[in-house]
């Protein structure tokens, strides 16, 4: 199905194609349409096409997201001229298939986290986006929660040196949607579609964001996962009438509700992660700490606007944690926003994401996180899940 706008793609710049169109589609899009309307960027990326199964459902998400055309069929989207990076927005047990076509299309990719369902997955992918590299393509994942100011000024002090040897970083990532039991049974809680539940959700970002904001990696883990509630209605099953007939069908919940982990860090710093989706009350509560022996960093996504810094090497009586308000120029991305002051939100994290992959293509160099940035994470929760199904027992993290 083709828009007369379609032809413009090729002449914008850098022709994205989407696939899929839920909730990360929805952040991408905001993305895709928003960077060069803030950010100076040398390609003008166009809203070529989106993907996605139903026909209906997938020409209103191009009518509401801005998108010129839209396909049925991701390798319709990948073979498209007027598209020259296909941007993953399925669950993940799509992600190896789709960015490995697109890579070996000749396409930038964009994949959103976790990269894959498995290591052997994601060992593919990239080793796929090694390949294309040397053909000049470009591979990242969308760990977006790096590209929110605050957690970019605190990855500028850490490595600054501000709060010296780094000694512990606490992390925690807490929602409550499927506290009910009788919430049905989607795709995010079979492992067959999502290859794990809290820990590749939420888990994956906790520790891609202890690793970039400590500058070094997880080399073992000990692990605890739970599933509290193992059987849901499935969906559309489910309803006020449903549970007392008890004629609701219900499947198996195949993936954990919760993983608490420890970890250590390559220089011998100690980390501590929780990842849950029955912390009631707790809708996208991302908090995170690290400690040094100069000082203190905390964020709170709630927050999201502000760090907290505790200066460790200032007299006691003048010390304690304050609050830095990143909304100035010279504060990451801040440049091309609103004056000080003026915060920013969830969303911006994603035109950032965007700009920055744009301006990575158009330098010819390597976004980050790259593939392999992403195997390893998916390393981390492999090693998770192995130290959990062995009651915790200390696990390596392969390098
Ligand atoms: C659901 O847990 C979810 O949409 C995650 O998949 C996203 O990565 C996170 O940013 C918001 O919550």
């Amino acid at each position: 199905m083709e828009h007369p706008e379609a032809q413009q793609a090729e002449a914008q710049g850098l022709g994205i194609g989407m696939v899929g169109y839920a909730f990360m589609g929805a952040a991408h899009s905001q993305g895709w349409r928003t960077a060069a309307r803030v950010f100076d960027l040398p390609l003008r990326p166009a809203m070529a096409a989106i993907c996605g199964r139903d026909p209906d459902a997938v020409r209103a998400a191009a009518d509401k997201h801005g998108w010129a055309a839209a396909e049925t069929d991701w390798r319709d989207l990948i073979a498209r001229d007027d598209v020259q990076l296909v941007d993953v927005c399925t669950p993940g047990d799509s992600h190896a298939e789709i960015a490995i076509a697109a890579l070996e299309a000749g396409k930038h990719v964009l994949c959103e986290k976790p990269l894959a369902n498995s290591v052997a997955e994601a060992e593919a992918m990239a080793d796929a986006a090694r390949r294309a590299r040397t053909r000049g393509q470009r591979a990242m994942v969308g760990f977006n929660y790096r590209r929110t100011p605050a957690i970019a000024q605190a990855r500028r002090m850490v490595a600054g040196g501000r709060i010296g040897v780094l000694r512990h970083v606490r992390v925690t990532y807490l929602q409550d949607w499927i506290v009910d039991p009788e919430f049905p049974l989607v795709w995010r809680l079979r492992r067959e579609l999502a290859g794990s539940g809290a820990l590749g959700d939420l888990g994956a970002h906790i520790v891609d964001l202890a690793q970039y904001l400590a500058g070094e990696r997880l080399v073992g883990v000990s692990a605890l996962t739970e599933t509290f509630v193992r059987d849901r209605p499935l969906p559309g099953a489910a309803g006020p009438g449903a549970a007392h007939s008890g004629a609701a069908a219900r499947g198996p919940v195949t993936v954990d509700d919760a993983a608490l982990f420890t970890g250590r860090l390559a220089s011998g710093a100690l980390a501590s992660f929780e990842a849950s989706r029955f912390a009631a009350g707790r809708k996208n509560s991302l908090r995170i700490e690290l400690n040094g022996d100069h000082g203190s960093l905390a964020f709170d996504l709630e927050r999201l606007n502000e760090l907290s810094f505790h200066d460790h090497t200032v007299p006691a009586a003048d010390s304690g944690f304050r609050r830095i308000l990143v909304t100035e120029p010279d504060h990451p991305y801040l440049e091309a926003w609103w004056p000080p002051g003026h915060g920013l939100g969830y969303d911006h994290t994603f035109v950032h994401q965007a700009r920055d992959m744009v301006a990575a293509i158009a330098a010819g160099t390597d976004p980050e996180p790259s593939f392999e940035d992403g195997l390893q994470v998916q390393r981390v929760l492999a090693a998770v899940e192995d130290s959990a199904e062995k009651n915790c027992v200390y696990t390596p993290v392969p390098a």
